[in-house]
């Protein structure tokens, strides 16, 4: 019998268990042990039905992405689950867990599904880049109905049990033991003689879009409107085409041809290669493996700022109360008031019921008085980014914070070791930086201090995962991974202006790119101004260099969309921003003033002008070990930064462009602007003919 493949009898019921930690990944072995089992009970006489389920703590997952770009080992899984439905004897799955993609797509093999209360299944390939390839694309349509079939397949997102029963897409949800419930399931079928339903042999549901594509034709437009590029949701929509418009056999033969093509393809690499690095980025090599975090019940955070306030949100969605400490009533009762109005565009747009509302505001408190933090087991620091005041409020938090509470600090380029040193207790301290708008964007750098123990790295960690954020463990610089990559963008921004370009084509020749946003958009957005008193504050350099345009503009009161006005015009009620004549004339006059001929500068020059050198500061990260993977660094961006998904990131991007092709082109633009002389790491491994992948430590399993 197969190792992970477990088969028990209970009476003439077979259970077939697939037992293959952490999530019953659909590998070879399970496969081949899978197809062993059905074969031997198919002919086994003394078996009259069969029960499909997981071991642990989840129906399978989905198959063994690590086994994807290299030659298919046989069984396929389109295979085994083909031999389950054609099964003569009632097979029934037992779910639980997160029965996703192959995971899935064999339960739809089953002749019935039972579920038991919080299993989420779903077709999540999309986020990989590549389609259900075995047999979803066209047996879920089959089985629901194409026009809901689609927005599971084209979107990726898990459904709770309910909605999947009532879609038809299970059959029973479990009231205990969820192979006990499958085993009367099974018994009831045999003596109530039910025939055996054959998902794929159903026409019933794809009848009326057969008849008429409209309805269907308009859900795949609305699912496909809005994909920055990505290929694999517009094959998943021409794939849930296939099982209205061809038979079943022929459906599955186009949806296999269609998977095997993504599979291969960049973009689904870069996102396999995402999803292992999103894994990875919170592990933190040197951690002693039986680190624990601490409990977090009750949180606090100083500050009642558009951070402060956003984070408290983050705690109180993530049901743990919150207290909110501020120096003034009036700036605590305005902070406030901003939450319980996010809140409340929340519910007015549907998104969260009045109830909710009434809930999250419950574990929200507020307070002036700074010893109501005395019994918080995370306090964290949102107040404005100057070094004195958080040394201050550190010093503060340590007479009064019990001794396991985990002290951290929002910075988002302050000294965190020296913050940890106004403290009697540095190992307690660290950094949780949060991105604007902290309560949606899912990206936190966790900066661990010189000192920070283990163990309280080990519960910001927690503490991320249970407000839903993606961390990523980062060292002490200026900006830290993030904002110091920014930095050498802002950096050639302005310089590209003097040159030549325009705000609006350096812009676009980003979007062009991908990213949601070009850099002087973003900054209209954040506003000019914050980056000005750093400036002012710091010198020059502080924070993206020179940068004499904004410099100006804030001088003339030009703070971006706040002021109506900053690198572009904001006309009232208008979506984006316009060019400003006034803004041309102000670069023109610059320029020449600095002796600096304009010339046309090309989209391809921004880009290679604004990412390469970003490329090589991630490359000096990663040689200061200020991050530990390049494919951390990519994470950050592409959570943080909007760094387009289907490129996995700038470091895996510049693999993709090849590491020798990017130093030549610094190495000519440094001719111009030495700052942009390739960092050593990036000279060295591109000598080597090697790329960042290479530095990965663990098992290179995206490959
Ligand atoms: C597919 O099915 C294609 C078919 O349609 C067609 C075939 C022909 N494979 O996330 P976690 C590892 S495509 C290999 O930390 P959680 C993961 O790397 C697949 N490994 O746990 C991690 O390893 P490590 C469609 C996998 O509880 C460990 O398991 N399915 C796979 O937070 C624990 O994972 C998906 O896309 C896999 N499929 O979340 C589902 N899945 O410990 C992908 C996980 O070494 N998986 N690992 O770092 C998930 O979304 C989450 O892992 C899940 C659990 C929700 C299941």
């Amino acid at each position: 019998m197969s190792s992970v493949v477990d088969v028990r009898r209970d009476g003439d019921i077979a259970v077939v268990t697939i037992d293959n930690p952490p999530v019953n990944a659909l590998g070879h072995a399970v496969r081949s042990g899978l197809h062993a089992a059905m074969r031997e009970l198919r002919d086994d006489a003394s078996v009259k039905a069969v029960v499909l389920a997981g071991a642990g703590r989840t129906f399978p997952a989905g198959a063994d992405i690590t086994e994807f770009g290299n030659p298919l080992q046989p069984p396929g899984l389109g295979e085994v689950i083909e031999q389950i439905e054609a099964m003569p004897k009632p097979v029934i799955a037992a779910l639980h867990g997160t029965p996703l993609g192959g995971g899935f797509e064999l339960a739809l093999g089953c002749h019935w599904r039972v579920a038991a209360k919080g299993t989420r299944p779903g077709l999540p390939e999309v986020k990989l880049g590549i389609l259900p390839g075995a047999g979803g694309t066209q047996r879920l349509p089959r089985l629901i109905g194409p026009v809901e079939a689609l927005p599971i397949i084209v979107g990726g997102e898990p459904i709770p049990a309910e909605r999947a029963l009532q879609l038809g897409a299970i059959d029973e949800i479990a009231e205990g033991d969820v192979i006990e419930a499958a085993i009367a399931f099974a018994r009831r079928v045999l003596a109530e003689k039910r025939p055996i339903v054959r998902v794929s042999e159903r026409e019933d549901k794809i009848a009326a879009a057969r008849a008429d594509r409209s309805a269907f034709e308009a859900a795949a437009a609305e699912a496909t409107a809005r994909t920055r590029g990505l290929e694999a949701p517009v094959a998943c929509a021409k794939a849930v085409g296939f099982a209205i418009d061809l038979p079943f056999a022929e459906g599955l033969k186009r949806e296999h041809a269609l998977f095997l093509d993504l599979v291969k393809s960049d973009q689904s690499k870069a996102q396999r290669h995402l999803f292992f690095a999103e894994r990875e980025a919170a592990k933190v090599a040197d951690m002693p493996k039986d680190t624990k975090p601490r409990p977090v019940v009750r949180a606090a955070v100083i500050g009642a700022g558009t951070m402060g306030g956003g984070i408290s949100m983050c705690f109180a969605n993530a049901g743990i109360p919150v207290t909110i400490v501020d120096a003034t009533e009036e700036a605590l009762q305005r902070g406030l008031g901003t939450i319980e109005k996010n809140y409340g565009i929340s519910v007015s747009r549907g998104r969260m019921s009045a109830d909710d509302l009434t809930a999250r505001m419950g574990l929200i408190s507020g307070t002036t008085d700074m010893t109501a933090v005395a019994d918080a087991d995370i306090i964290i620091e949102a107040v404005f980014e100057e070094m004195e005041v958080k040394r201050d409020i550190f010093g503060r938090l340590d007479r009064i914070a019990k001794p396991s509470a985990v002290l951290a600090t929002n910075t988002s380029y302050l000294d965190v070791n020296e913050i940890a040193r106004a403290t009697g207790r540095p190992g307690s301290v660290l950094g949780m930086h949060f991105f604007s708008p902290a309560n949606v964007m899912k990206l936190l750098e966790i900066v661990r201090g010189k000192a920070t123990e283990p163990e309280v790295l080990a519960t910001a960690i927690d503490v991320a995962r249970k407000l839903k954020k993606v961390p990523v463990v980062v060292g002490v610089c200026f900006g830290f991974v993030g904002n110091r990559m920014l930095r050498a963008r802002s950096l050639e921004s302005e310089r590209l202006l003097l040159e030549g370009a325009s705000p609006a084509q350096v812009d676009r020749a980003l979007t062009d790119f991908g990213f949601p946003m070009g850099p002087f958009a973003m900054i209209d957005l954040a506003g000019l101004d914050i980056g000005w008193r750093i400036r002012k504050a710091m010198g020059p350099t502080a924070d993206g260099g020179p940068a004499p345009i904004a410099d100006q503009l804030c001088e003339m009161g030009r703070f971006g969309q706040k002021t109506g006005r900053g690198f572009y015009i904001y006309e009232k009620g208008a979506r984006g921003g316009t060019p400003d004549p006034e803004v041309a004339a102000l670069i023109e006059r610059t320029a020449a003033d600095m002796g600096i001929v304009r010339r046309e500068i090309s989209d391809e020059e921004i880009v290679e002008r604004l990412i390469y050198p970003m490329i090589s500061e991630g490359a000096k990260i990663l040689d200061e070990g200020i991050a530990q993977r390049p494919g951390d660094i990519d994470i950050v961006w592409v959570n943080g930064y909007g760094f387009p998904v289907r490129l996995g990131g700038p470091m895996h991007w510049a693999d993709t462009v090849g590491l020798a092709h990017i130093r030549d082109r610094l190495r000519h633009w440094a001719q111009f602007n030495p700052a942009l002389q390739p960092a050593p790491l990036l000279e060295r491994l591109a000598d080597e003919g090697r790329g960042f992948a290479s530095l990965r430590t663990g098992r290179d399993k995206a490959a």
